[in-house]
């Protein structure tokens, strides 16, 4: 068993061999200029500060043989999975399934839906393609985590307080263990982030805990050495 004594709001346990790692839509859409998290009006430079942190978080579960979830957030090209309300909404400049500089705007298979390449999913790392923004909503995710036997959870990714949160509380009404590594997560509001992170561990972990990426590495490097 691996434990982050520092976890907020208090002690995290997991057990390394059923615990899998998810990160979520670390996508060329949202993370880059001319994509969708810009045509919302966001500034999207604010993202790339936690690439490092990320970074570490992948190579952590790589080095400990904990599994990863990649997700992406795209559509079908005919736009069968995106509901009107969610493409008519808003007034962005660019509306999914547009035409835009990195292709057309969420759609599966356009270079904007692909991981940015500091992150990108090495071989035999499952890469998800998600309608929704919950993780679990129309995939296969419920499925393969139940095929590993997984009952904790690491999760990375953005944005904190949409896609990242969604799928955490998704997987905290289905009974797994959650970990947010915060600083493996970002919005395009820093105050969401911070806002997320505090409802997430209220109320004894209502949603779950959060911790570093550092602390998780810790635990793992010192459950090994315990073995
Ligand atoms: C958003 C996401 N923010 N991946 N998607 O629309 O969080």
């Amino acid at each position: 068993m691996a434990t982050i004594s520092s976890a907020q709001p208090f002690a995290y346990s997991f057990p390394p061999g059923k615990t899998a790692l998810i990160m979520i839509d670390m996508q060329r859409d949202f993370m880059e200029p001319g994509g969708f998290g810009e045509t919302l009006g966001n500034d999207v430079s604010l993202l790339r500060a936690i690439i490092p942190g990320a970074k570490l978080l992948l190579d952590t579960a790589r080095a400990h043989g904990i599994p990863i979830v990649h997700t992406r957030e795209c559509h079908r090209p005919d736009l069968s999975d995106c509901p009107p309300a969610k493409r008519e909404r808003g007034e962005p400049s660019l509306r999914i399934g547009d035409d835009g500089p990195m292709g057309r705007v969420l759609i599966s298979g356009e270079p904007g839906v692909e991981i940015i390449g500091e992150l990108a999913a090495l071989p035999g790392e499952t890469v998800l393609d998600k309608p929704g923004k919950g993780a679990f909503y129309a995939t296969p995710l419920g499925d393969i985590l139940k095929s590993w036997g997984t009952t904790h959870l690491l999760f990375g990714g953005v944005t904190t307080e949409v896609c990242v949160q969604t799928t955490m509380r998704e997987a905290n009404d289905r009974g797994y263990s959650c970990l947010l590594v915060e600083d493996a997560t970002e919005s395009y509001f820093p105050e969401f982030k911070a806002a997320t992170i505090d409802m997430i561990r209220a109320q004894g972990a209502i949603v779950g805990w959060t911790a570093t990426a550092a602390e998780a590495a810790s635990a793992l490097t010192l459950a090994d050495a315990a073995e």
